[in-house]
């Protein structure tokens, strides 16, 4: 990333949400108005489609006025697990772009895609790539997202050209870009400070951003400073992860619940294998790794440990994995086994820290021709020679590998 982006910050927020699930599960509704919300004229509606917002209705408004304003409009009772349930789709794919992700709400995220440029390449390939996986996961919803180098500006920038929206604005030009919008645009001006701005002669964020600091903050308080900062791009706020969006797990529920050691063994192997390799695709390194293990009679163990040095090598999950086994004191049988990487952060220098030939770079070219091979050939294709020495042959599992671990 060019010396001028110190961090690369990215807001998404899905296009109409709740009408556009209303669209995507029934091709009827797809281009006309829609309204969601109660169907009776009592309550609010709680947002309007695209092709309804031209009347003038949207999120907040009572549903008899919506009414009257938009009378052709198909109003939808909400169906919020429904909704629930793709929020959840749309927040692993966040984080699959990044382990920072802040969720602001069901369909809206902060995401910290600073040091990721060697995975997604420039912010707008970033943006790019975002969209898609959203669009791909959700079956074609869309998102508007935008990127800059400050949560405020990456926020204002991702409803500047909504729906399927994405715009990209230069920390250098950050404080430009901002001048002509309106007040209302600022960050926490509610209608009455938007008021008080218009009496103080204050329409645009240039306004703000001209005016002397002290006497913006005689007039309006804290509140002064605070407009003035935003007005100039300035937001050192940090994302704010939240704990589910830090781990990568991977698990199985088998056919045969097992006992044996090396069977055991050879799960943990199996799991490591994915969530190292899924650490690899992302750029993730891992701070620690937990070990979740179901017994015959459904009671979920699980028992955790930091490492010395974050990783994101097969062989380092693995034999932590292994290492755990005795904490449990209890030696199964188990109908679960799973293994999950946690505190996760980008991974940017510590490739540079291995030593060319020592132990730790031989684990990790294996880790790499394994899983160029598994690319190419398909995830089960090429095994570890001690994977092979398998004892009980345990027919076809379910697999639950997962991003975002649901920290049960
Ligand atoms: P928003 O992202 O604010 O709105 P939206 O996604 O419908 O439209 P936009 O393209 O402008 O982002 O909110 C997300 C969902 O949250 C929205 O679909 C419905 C729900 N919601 C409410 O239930 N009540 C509200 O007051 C608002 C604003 C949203
Ligand atoms: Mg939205």
């Amino acid at each position: 990333m060019p010396e001028s982006w110190p961090r690369v910050i990215a807001h998404a927020d899905m296009d109409a949400f709740y009408a556009s699930i209303e669209q995507l599960d029934d091709p009827e509704l797809r281009g006309k108005p829609l309204l969601v919300g109660p169907r009776s004229d009592r309550g609010v509606v709680l947002t309007a489609s695209y092709e309804a917002r031209p009347f003038g209705v949207g999120s907040a408004m009572p549903m008899a006025r919506a009414r009257k304003l938009c009378p052709q409009a198909v109003v939808v009772a909400p169906r919020f697990e429904r909704y629930k349930a793709i929020s959840k789709r749309v927040m692993r794919v966040f984080g699959d772009f990044s382990p920072a992700v802040e969720a602001l709400s069901l369909d809206e995220a902060f995401l910290d895609m600073t040091g990721a440029e060697h995975i997604f390449g420039d912010p707008e390939a970033i943006g790019s790539r975002l969209k898609d996986a959203i669009r791909e996961a959700t079956g074609g919803l869309t998102a508007s997202v935008g990127i800059s180098a400050t949560k405020y500006v990456a926020k204002v920038a991702s409803g500047h050209d909504k729906p399927d929206g994405l715009t990209v604005v230069a920390p250098t030009e950050a404080r430009q870009w901002l001048a002509p919008q309106p007040v209302a645009r600022l960050w926490g001006a509610g209608p009455k400070t938007q008021q008080r701005l218009a009496e103080l002669g204050l329409g645009t964020i240039g306004d703000v951003a001209a005016a002397d600091p002290r006497w913006l903050e005689s007039r309006l308080g804290k509140a002064g400073s605070h407009f003035h900062q935003l007005a100039h791009a300035r937001d050192p706020r940090p994302v704010a992860t939240s704990r589910a969006a830090r781990s990568i797990g991977s698990e199985r529920t088998l056919t045969l619940d097992v006992k044996s050691p090396t069977e055991i063994a050879f799960q943990l192997r199996r799991a490591a294998d994915s969530v190292g390799r899924r650490l690899r695709r992302h750029g993730y390194v891992a701070k620690g790794v937990r070990v979740k293990l179901k017994r015959s009679d459904f009671r979920l163990l699980t028992r955790q440990r930091r490492l010395a040095e974050p990783t994101d090598r097969t062989e380092d999950l693995y034999a932590t994995a292994i290492a755990l086994l005795p904490e449990f004191g209890d030696p199964g049988p188990f109908r679960l086994i799973g293994i999950a990487a946690y505190d996760l952060e980008r991974q940017v220098f510590a490739r540079q820290l291995d030593l060319p030939m020592g132990e730790g770079s031989r684990s990790r070219r294996l880790d790499a021709v394994l899983d160029e091979l598994d690319k190419r050939f398909g995830p089960g294709a090429v095994h570890r020679a001690g994977d092979l020495i398998r004892q009980s042959p345990i027919g076809p599992e379910v697999n639950l590998d997962f991003l975002l671990d649901d920290e049960d």
